[in-house]
């Protein structure tokens, strides 16, 4: 059995999973610490925004406390919606005793959809009471605006506004920056040189439960012994991951999920093990007259592929080898260019089609995947205008989105007669690698019949 850090959260139950104490545990796991849970508040809401908050007793809330601390000090704490002011003074009063340093506060005042979810004097009491012990604390623009008193109309206004809340004793402050408009830059400052993290816009929408993730993920960080920067920049990646892994599961807003991360790696493991297997049967099928001059590649996207790390290829390609075929270097991710670009490009049209092998070209082998019922279209390379030609790499894709859209849909088949320089050949589409093989293998034998 193992030993684990422990990651504490004291917040709100929010019935549709998205935010709150499910959300913040789903992070601890994630992030490989175990998670405790104290609840402070029973939201009522769904997707579409929180009807109603129904805070305990704070009675029972230090019942909660008392009872985990019995079994042992948590390794780091957070706090998110605690409901009012006798909640926040009770657990400001239990870590006091308690001496907890690593203590993030994420400072939920009211919901996106506009419900107050702590009270006035709760503000006040969390100002005075409990930022003073915190080690870091997390508002987005109009909590460090209601904790700090100043307006921030610009990027600029935010070193006022955390200079106001360093004050209060917080040790650190991280305004997010989210909700200002262009880049996001969460601004992180602890009285010396503010430190500013970047990050790429994920999503146009608003996703929910962003703010419980973070700084979910940065506690989980502190727990494991991260310093506070380290965890900081670890937990922007995590919360970048659960943003562009985001799912609609009801009426209303999107959701962050935390378990993207893991996710990802099991699907490129599972890819990785799939391509392996079905190279294994295009080698036993011996399909080496299929092979082009320039040598084959396979290319398969992962679901969200974006970057050619996200789509698996052969770095040395699928050689030709008489009626066999070789493969001198096992697959990985970022491992073709040409076959991926066409993987990205077909699934900018149709994500479902996610599989890409580059087959030779002849006349005879197009008319066997039209009588095998593959949908062909092709593009002409003496039509590629002059600015694609000069970018290296771009010209597959142009081609790839010219037989695309002269077609309406994306074909099982593109091919193009070459040009200078260019050899002529035939690109399989699918919708993953089993698809691929399954297609490859009826082109195959349905040639060596015709021969
Ligand atoms: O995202 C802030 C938040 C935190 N905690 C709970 C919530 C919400 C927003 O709705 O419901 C429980």
């Amino acid at each position: 059995m193992k030993r684990v850090n422990t990651a504490l959260t004291i917040a709100g139950f929010d019935p549709s999973g998205g935010a709150g104490l499910q959300a913040d545990l789903k992070t601890f796991a994630a992030c490989r610490v175990a998670g405790k849970s104290v609840a402070t508040s029973i939201t009522v809401q769904n997707t579409s925004g929180v009807l109603s908050a129904h805070d305990l007793p704070s009675e029972i809330v230090e019942k909660q406390l008392d009872a985990l601390f019995k079994d042992g000090k948590p390794h780091a704490i957070k706090t998110g919606m605690l409901g009012n002011e006798s909640i926040v003074e009770c657990v400001a009063r239990t870590l006091r005793r308690h001496r907890m340093k690593n203590l993030v506060i994420d400072p939920v005042i009211c919901s996106s959809s506009g419900k107050t979810l702590l009270s006035a004097k709760g503000v006040q009491v969390l100002k005075e009471r409990l930022l003073p012990i915190g080690l870091l604390v997390t508002p987005n623009l109009s909590e460090a605006e209601a904790l700090s008193g100043v307006r921030i109309r610009k990027a600029s206004d935010r070193l006022r506004a955390a200079r106001a809340l360093l004050k209060s004793g917080v040790k650190n402050v991280l305004i997010k920056g989210g909700h200002l408009k262009g880049r996001p830059q969460d601004f992180l400052f602890d009285g010396g040189d503010p430190l500013l993290l970047d990050s790429n816009r994920l999503s146009g929408e608003d996703v929910h439960g962003t703010g419980c993730v973070l700084s979910a993920a940065v506690t989980a960080g502190l727990a494991q012994g991260l310093d506070l920067i380290s965890a900081v920049r670890e937990a922007k990646n995590f919360i970048g991951l659960a943003i562009g892994g985001a799912v609609w599961s009801g009426k209303g807003a999107p959701q962050v999920e935390p378990l993207a991360g893991l996710y990802h790696g099991n699907e490129r493991y599972d890819l990785f093990e799939r391509v392996l297997s079905s190279i294994e049967i295009l080698k036993q099928a011996r399909i080496g007259s299929l092979i082009p001059e320039v040598q084959s590649n396979i290319g398969v996207g992962l679901e969200s592929a974006q970057t050619l790390d996200d789509v698996i290829g052969f770095p040395a390609r699928i050689i030709k080898c008489g009626d066999d075929i070789l493969v001198p270097a096992p697959p990985r991710f970022g491992g073709s260019r040409h076959v991926a670009d066409i993987v990205l490009t077909v699934m900018q049209f149709d994500p479902s089609k996610r599989a890409v092998m580059n087959i030779r070209y002849s006349a005879v082998l197009v008319k066997i995947c039209r009588k095998l019922k593959f949908k062909v279209g092709s593009f002409d390379r003496a039509r590629e205008p002059k600015r694609v030609r000069r970018k290296e790499g771009s010209s597959l894709e142009w081609g790839t989105a010219q037989a695309i859209r002269q077609r309406g849909f994306v074909p099982d088949i593109v091919f193009d007669k070459g040009g200078v320089g260019k050899e002529e050949m035939i690109r399989v589409i699918a919708e993953d690698i089993e698809d691929l093989t399954s297609k490859i293998l009826k082109i195959h034998r349905a040639n060596l019949k015709s021969l």
